[in-house]
């Protein structure tokens, strides 16, 4: 709970980085999500990439949307500088941003309402633009926030807590991204923490638009008719004398599984995720490639992870710009202001 206060005391032999700093110092506060939400697993693994690559948090700028996977930058961090963005406007900031200041690290969060739906334009325009950012979905197929409703990733076909039937094609955010020019596409599952840390290192260390797609079950809002933990299996069966709500706690999903191997996940609602890991001889540096590995293993119900595609050799929306080295919020009046003359050359070149 945010009211409950962390305590700050750490055990003298916690392990600490070449910063001297321990883990718990690139934590939060207390989440408030639901035990067990995959998104939890996101922030943890976050932490531990930051923690691992020796980031000061000072130089870390985390930014948000709206909904459960936008409140998550509050839980990690707590350090770092951090701007809860509009619904669906968290690219918009972070462009903004990331121009008037290069030198910071940029992290967007977002989910796949924020991002797939009311926020798919700034979606798409920040990584054609190719700003220097990591743009991470925490993609569970619903809007957790507001109770579930389908999100534009949903399946179709598959049923909402309600037991209403997705009758809309889904959209694929990695697909989307390989297609808008981004230069660093991964996806990867909240529950696999040894895949996900080191892609978020590998992200956070690319320069240019590097997007991450990350399975995360929401664990509240797919509770089948059949459960006998579901909310209005609880509800009819219930003779209380008050009505309060109640989200069960869920174990949380945890997977391993190697390279060029499948796994089926059981999710909470009973539902089958086959995850397909990248064989260890796939090139990630083909773009169009890319885009057909994913779309035939789609076709075969797998939805593939790791690295798909990287460009090393990418530039950002800086270089595209030719913007000076000194960070635009650095630089004084002096070299701001161009001063009389250059104006009037513009003037006189414009009539
Ligand atoms: C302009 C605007 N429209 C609608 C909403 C209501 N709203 C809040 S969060 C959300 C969807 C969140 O879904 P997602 O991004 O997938 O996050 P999750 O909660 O699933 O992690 C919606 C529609 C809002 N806050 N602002
Ligand atoms: S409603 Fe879903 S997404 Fe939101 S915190 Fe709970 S489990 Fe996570
Ligand atoms: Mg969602």
């Amino acid at each position: 709970m945010t009211w409950i206060a962390k305590p700050k005391l750490h055990h003298p032999t916690l392990a600490c980085n070449a910063l001297g700093y321990t883990r718990r110092d690139y934590e939060g506060k207390i989440s408030t999500l639901c035990a067990g939400c995959g998104h939890d697993s996101i922030s943890a693994a976050i932490i531990q990439a930051c923690w691992e690559l020796d980031i000061a948090p000072h130089r870390v700028a985390k930014l948000s949307g709206i909904g459960c996977s936008s409140k998550t930058p509050d839980y990690f961090l707590g350090q770092s500088h951090g701007f809860n963005t509009v619904h669906g406007r968290m690219p918009s900031v972070l462009t903004g941003a990331n121009l008037a200041n290069r030198e910071l690290i940029y992290l967007g969060v977002s989910g796949d309402g924020d991002s797939a739906s009311i926020g798919l334009g700034q979606f798409a325009h920040c990584l054609r633009r190719g700003v220097n950012m990591v743009y991470i979905v925490e993609n569970n197929g619903v809007y957790g926030l507001t109770k579930g409703q389908f999100s534009a990733t949903a399946d179709r076909g598959s049923t909402s807590k309600r037991g209403v039937e997705n009758t809309d094609s889904p959209l694929d955010m990695v697909g989307l991204a390989l297609q808008l020019g981004a230069s660093f596409v991964a996806r990867s599952f909240s529950g696999d923490k040894q895949q996900l840390v080191p892609l978020i290192k590998a992200a956070l260390g690319h320069r240019g638009a590097a997007f991450l797609d990350v399975i995360s079950p929401c664990v509240a809002f797919n509770n089948h008719p059949g459960s006998t933990k579901s909310y209005d299996y609880v509800r009819e069966h219930n003779d209380a004398v008050n009505r309060l709500d109640l989200i069960p706690p869920r174990a949380r999903i945890e997977v391993q599984y190697g390279a060029g191997e499948t796994i089926d996940i059981e999710q909470h609602d009973g539902r089958v995720l086959r995850l397909r890991k990248l064989d260890p001889d796939y090139d990630p540096r083909d773009r169009i490639a890319a885009m057909n590995y994913v779309q035939q293993h789609q076709a075969r119900g797998e939805v593939v992870t790791g690295l798909l595609y990287v460009d090393p050799e990418a530039e950002d929306l800086h270089a595209h710009l030719r913007t000076v080295d000194t960070p635009l919020n650095h630089l004084g009046e002096a070299e701001l202001c161009p001063g009389q003359a250059a104006l009037a050359k513009i003037n006189a070149g414009l009539r």
